[in-house]
């Protein structure tokens, strides 16, 4: 593996960190590949149970490194379509239509892409001193990465609209009172909460995470009656899992689960 993409394996939970810090984690494809192959050997570890998603150094992550690759040259401008949809979408799909729940610790500053890779992890934590970017419109581009959907959804069209077309940035405490991210903590606090949350997730039921993951998904379009009858065949299935088990017979015994079922949906 290389060093643009730091992977930790903990007790039943990998870290991945985003690295390279002079760039504020600044991505290119390379890094993206890389990203993209660890995301995936996490999936395929029966011992992952859950994801933490940060970056090193004072940045989460500046999007895409903007460099001589993306500059207009003889040839003409440079294909963003092909890159946004090799790449940064596919992180984008990876961490939603992963089994495993992802926790981010957005650890300073989350522009373009990288605001869209936080805010499609499950939990996202932020630094009270991180600051979320829709910086797409200060270099002429539009939302990319899944922004116009997170944002549409977790704030609000007018919200959302306004952040597109101006820019602005949005502090962590704003992104949490506005519903953006899950909690602001103190900066100090940010690695050990992030930690034992993803921890605490690792410990969970495994099966049920995941399914969790996919009813959510599908509730971006559904409508009623068919999330209802979703609802309905998920817990058929979570019914029939031995985390359920094992949960009812924890109750029963005024004990805590012991979980511990790889998720298979
Ligand atoms: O096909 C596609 O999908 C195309 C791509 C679309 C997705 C996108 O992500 S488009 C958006 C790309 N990102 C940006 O436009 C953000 C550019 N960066 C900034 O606006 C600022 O750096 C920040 C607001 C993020 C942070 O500002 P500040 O003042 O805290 O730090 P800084 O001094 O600007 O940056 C520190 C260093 O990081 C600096 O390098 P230096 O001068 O110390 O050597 C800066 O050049 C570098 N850096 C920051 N962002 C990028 C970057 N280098 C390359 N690419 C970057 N995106």
């Amino acid at each position: 593996m290389s060093d643009d993409i730091l992977v930790e394996t903990q007790d039943g939970w990998r870290q991945l960190t985003l690295n390279r810090p002079d760039k504020l984690n600044a991505v290119n494809e390379a890094m993206l590949t890389h990203l993209l192959r660890a995301i995936d050997e996490a999936e395929a570890d029966a011992g992952c149970r859950a994801l933490l998603l940060t970056g090193a150094g004072r940045g989460f992550c500046a999007g895409q490194e903007l460099g001589p690759s993306l500059t207009p040259g003889p040839n003409g401008p440079p294909d963003l379509e092909t890159l946004a949809g090799t790449y940064h979408h596919e992180v984008v799909r990876r961490l939603r239509d992963s089994r495993l729940p992802v926790v981010c610790a957005v650890n300073g500053v989350a522009a373009g892409a990288g605001a869209s890779f936080a805010l499609a992890c499950d939990v996202v934590l932020a630094a009270r001193g991180a600051k979320f970017v829709q910086a797409f419109v200060k270099i002429g581009l539009v939302p990319d990465s899944g922004a116009s959907f997170f944002l549409t959804r977790t704030i609000g069209e007018a919200r959302a609209r306004a952040l597109a077309l101006l820019g602005d940035a949005v502090s962590a405490e704003q992104a949490e009172q506005w519903g953006m991210i899950w909690k602001a903590v103190d900066d100090g606090a940010l690695m050990s909460e992030a930690t034992a949350l993803t921890a605490r997730l690792a410990q969970g039921p495994a099966e049920s995470h995941a399914m969790i993951k996919q009813m959510f998904a599908a509730a971006a379009t559904n409508d009623l009656s068919a999330q209802l009858d979703l609802e309905a065949a998920l817990q058929g299935k979570a019914g029939r899992t031995e985390d359920y088990a094992e949960g009812v017979r924890a109750f029963q015994e005024k004990r805590p689960p012991r979980f511990g079922q790889r998720a298979t949906t």
